[in-house]
């Protein structure tokens, strides 16, 4: 069941609230228990030439602009707008779609891209084997170019941003395929007139605009299973200006007579369907695409795949032990001699992350061994015996069915409990619960939201963090919520000891800042099993001449923040530095390297947080001003309790610009070390602060201020960033 609202019809965007995809969570290389942290970083790279200042109108989305064009329709009067002022300085591009989203490997494709101030002085592709080239930039809002797809270029997912004298874009997933390609020709909306398509294999590229639908028609032969696959919400998982918040399409195939024989609308949980379709006889079918409640937009980009070819629903076991080779079942399609079953291998690599991709399934990794699960258990008198720390691989096997285990504790035994089952692909909507030996309830969980997995539109697996008050046997049950079952109702049920550890993530992965200027970077901690210790945040292999602060998350918080500064005679360009947090864990010192991420709206409610493949740091000229306190670089400043420190901030303007700037107050440690907003006027190009340390400071407290602007003008509102100063609290 679908438990939200529907809202028809588009919302105008701003460039705020734009949309921003993730990254699907293949995961390897990340988190704890990741791989060795590599220490690299890209070159500068230089831009060719950074643009003139665009001016102008400020730039708008299709979407804004179509929704002005109608009000002006309506109104009849609204033509002598005044002209808008010009732009202090360039404007951060942010993309809200692309279309096509993929080609064919040794293919040259020209992509469309909307959204704002998006010319492109370059198009950036991260993953290797495509090669962005400008076709067409002349306006901002919407731009063309041309993705070069090697011929051995590996196939999947590529992250491509624009790169302008604004900046670096939020990110949007490119797809590498490797059959043939086509998009789809507009008329296509009438079932009687739907687009032919000659030959199979194809994906097909297309966009559902304004209450679109899109009909293809193409040749089946009875007894043969063709898939058809939809790419369309796992392009662009989230939305902020539509409710639920991603497109949700649907496949309808009808016979040459208009006749109904085949629907898909989700594919379990996912709102992108796959459909297999046996055709009763040979002939013509015409397949529908919509979104199930008839939205159409122009993000709403698809890649509809049909073709007599192998796929893979299930695997069985859903992981396995780093550094072994694990037996496995295969369910699917087009399998082989027998088309819907198959047994293969898996082989996990030794420095594997939290999971790897088997036939475009994910397959869970872990440090224990595993066992399977013994039916039947379907009750407590007859509950499989199992020793933690372990991993029970299992399946729901059938409606109603329930798992039942039993284990013994010592007290004050503590222990994680879990089910890994929707990470992992199964339909399971697990509920995990714990008895003790008299068989009395003492725990229960039904969702556990996993923060390393918000791709998921429903975190279903269960989580019991618990700590054992006597020694003694200690029962578990499992089932679905729903009591649902079957063979793809797979489940890994964890029973392991806490492992307190952090995964680091900077968010947005795609800062700016100016010639000589600051970039203010914030680093987020996941803290794992009631890791609470502090972190110790380093930027490594800047340039020459680029400095950086150090920052701390400290005990027990979520968020750190730093500064990098680039030095006066920086090139504009990117750079793409490392960032790693360091911190005690019991005996050992653990050191983890920060992933980049993208923060996105989901329907103007619901913020996720997804991984991203390279942190991009802009360097870009023309910027209207910056700010610079007068601490020297370096020096920590000690402070007292009871005392104030009067701190001078300099603004420096471009030429041309007069506008005042605002120093926004700023709170510290509890609000234990504080400064009054002040505002540089116009005129002035200087103002100072007063750091306020108050009585109850903590003496011998290291925090690191950062001190940021506000330049509100011409329809701009622009922050910057003064180096971190360091901040010590001693004694009077
Ligand atoms: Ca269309
Ligand atoms: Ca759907
Ligand atoms: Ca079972
Ligand atoms: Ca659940």
């Amino acid at each position: 069941m679908k438990l939200w609202a529907i809202i028809v019809g588009r919302t105008p965007w701003s460039a705020r609230d734009a949309p921003v995809p993730r990254q699907a969570g293949e995961g390897v290389g990340r988190g704890p228990g990741g791989p060795p942290h590599h220490k690299r970083w890209l070159p500068l790279l230089l831009l060719p030439a950074m643009l003139v200042l665009v001016t102008g109108a400020q730039q708008e989305s299709d979407a804004a602009k179509a929704a002005k064009a109608a009000a002006a329709k309506n109104v009849q009067a609204a033509k002598k707008a005044p002209a808008a002022p010009p732009l202090l300085e360039p404007v951060q591009p942010v993309l809200a779609w692309i279309y096509p989203a993929g080609g064919q490997r040794g293919t040259t494709v020209e992509v469309t891209a909307s959204g704002t101030s998006i010319a492109p002085e370059t198009v950036l592709v991260t993953g290797g084997g495509v090669t962005g080239k400008v076709v067409d930039g002349s306006t901002p809002n919407k731009v063309k170019f041309s993705l070069a797809i090697a011929p051995d270029a590996e196939p999947g997912e590529r992250e491509l941003r624009i790169l302008n004298a604004g900046g670096v874009s939020n990110r949007f997933r490119f797809i590498v395929g490797e059959l043939p390609e086509i998009t789809e020709v507009e008329p296509n909306s009438e079932k009687s007139a739907p687009q032919k398509i000659a030959s199979l294999p194809v994906v097909i590229d297309g966009q559902i605009l304004d209450a679109d639908r899109d009909y293809f028609r193409f040749p089946a032969k009875a007894g043969v299973t063709l898939v058809l696959s939809v790419e369309a919400r796992s392009l662009l998982p989230f939305i902020a200006d539509a409710v639920p918040g991603w497109f949700d399409p649907q496949l309808t195939v009808y016979d040459a007579a208009g006749r109904q024989v085949a629907f898909a609308d989700d594919n379990r949980f996912r709102p992108d369907p796959l459909m297999f379709f046996r055709a009763p006889t040979d002939g013509d079918y015409t397949v529908e695409l919509r979104d199930v409640v008839y939205r159409g937009r122009g993000d709403f980009v698809y890649r509809l795949t049909i073709a007599e070819r192998p796929c893979v629903t299930d695997v069985f076991p859903l992981g396995g032990k780093r550094g072994s080779e694990v037996a496995v079942e295969y369910r699917g399609v087009n399998l082989g001699v027998n088309p819907t079953a198959a047994r293969g291998t898996v082989k996990v690599p030794a420095d594997a992350g939290r999971t790897i991709k088997v036939n475009g399934l994910p397959f869970g990794v872990s440090d224990l061994a595993a066992v399977r699960e013994v039916e039947p258990n379907d009750a407590f008198d007859r509950a499989q015996r199992i020793t933690p720390p372990v991993i029970v691989d299992g399946r729901i096997d059938k409606p109603g069915d329930l798992d039942y285990f039993v284990f013994s504790a010592k007290k004050d035994d503590k222990l994680v409990l879990q089910v890994q089952a929707r990470r992992l692909g199964s339909p399971m909507d697990s509920v995990l619960t714990l008895y003790d030996g008299k068989r009395n309830q003492v725990a229960e969980n039904d969702d556990w939201n996993d923060p390393l997995e918000a791709i998921l539109t429903h975190n279903a697996d269960s989580r019991i963090l618990y700590t054992f008050p006597a020694a003694g046997d200690y029962y578990l049950r499992l089932r679905d919520i729903q009591g649902k079952g079957g063979e793809e109702y797979a489940y890994r049920l964890v029973l392991d000891a806490p492992h307190p550890d952090f995964t680091l993530r900077i968010a947005p992965d795609n800062p700016r800042m100016g010639v000589g200027d600051t970039a203010a970077i914030t680093v987020a901690a996941v803290r794992h099993d009631e890791f609470a210790g502090e972190i110790k945040l380093a930027v490594e292999n800047l340039p020459l001449g680029y400095t950086a602060s150090e920052a701390l998350i400290a005990a027990g918080q979520n968020e750190g923040r730093l500064t990098i500064t680039a030095p006066a005679g920086a090139a504009p360009g990117v750079l793409s530095p490392v960032i790693t947090g360091m911190a005690t864990i019991g005996k050992d010192t653990v050191m983890r390297r920060a992933e980049s991420a993208e923060s996105l709206m989901q329907a103007f409610a619901y913020t996720h947080v997804l991984p991203t493949r390279q942190l991009f740091l802009a360097v870009i000229p023309g910027t209207a001003y910056t700010i610079a306190s007068s601490i020297v670089e370096g020096k920590v400043l000690e402070v007292k309790p009871e005392s104030d420190t009067p701190i001078v901030i300099k603004v420096l303007r471009k030429d041309g610009v007069k506008a005042g700037v605002t120093i926004p107050a700023v709170r510290l440690a509890n609000g234990t070390i504080t400064t009054k907003g002040v505002f540089v006027a116009p005129e002035k190009d200087e103002a100072e602060i007063v750091l306020n340390v108050a009585k109850d400071a903590k003496v011998g407290l290291r925090q690191d201020m950062i001190v940021s602007g506000l330049m509100r003008a011409n329809n701009q509102s622009i922050v910057r960033y003064a180096r971190a100063i360091p901040v010590v609290v001693v004694a009077k």
